[in-house]
């Protein structure tokens, strides 16, 4: 995640499935300046990172990057982060055994997809790190814990190194230290 400077008066509350203020009764939902609420992560994103260098101002490079977290919501995370949450959060019953197959199946097209892309660029799009990269390091970087064999994707790895090196990176353990920072 990052802070843009240009929007000093947003935060991100812990916000739990069901309460009032948890639109859709969707995590991730950003509260906006004015008491407004905003789901769905890429939109979230994409406000954020407007006008800054998370987020390219040509048209075309901007569709790559939509393209992308387009590619994330139909192609990717319903097969990765599905059988994260079958392997890791239900303990792979039987009865999911089926689901999880699909999913490990669909998952492994997907990361097979990035790792042709990485294979010859840095970033997914303009060689540079944007928001396509925040969208798809999300579930890629714990991949393995759905049961996905990431050291035959060199290129992924390579990649999450680079994602993981940026400056303004902030991993899940430090994101309680980062939020009270910027309050
Ligand atoms: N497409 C949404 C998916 C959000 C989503 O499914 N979040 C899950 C937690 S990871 C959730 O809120 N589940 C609660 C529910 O479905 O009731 C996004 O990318 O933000």
């Amino acid at each position: 995640m990052f802070a843009p400077r240009s929007r000093p008066c947003w935060r991100l509350p812990m916000l739990t499935v069901g309460s009032p203020r948890c639109e859709h009764s969707r995590i991730p939902t950003l509260e906006l300046p004015g008491g407004e609420f905003m789901s769905e992560s890429n939109a979230i994103l994409n406000y954020l990172a407007t006008d800054t260098e998370y987020l390219p101002a040509d048209p075309l490079s901007r569709a790559r990057v939509l393209q992308w977290q387009f590619f994330e919501q139909y192609s990717h995370e319903p097969g990765v982060a599905v059988a994260r949450f079958i392997q890791k959060y239900l303990g792979l019953p039987d009865e999911r055994r089926a689901a999880y197959e699909a999913a490990q199946a669909k998952g492994a097209r997907a990361l097979s997809i990035m790792e042709q892309h990485l294979s010859t660029r840095p970033y997914f799009v303009d060689d540079r790190y944007t928001i396509a990269d925040i969208t798809l390091y999300a579930y890629t970087h714990v991949a393995d814990e759905g049961g996905f064999d990431m050291s035959s994707s060199p290129a992924i790895g390579a990649w999450l190194e680079r994602v993981v090196s940026h400056p303004q990176h902030v991993t899940m353990d430090q994101f309680g230290t980062w939020k009270t920072r910027i309050r």
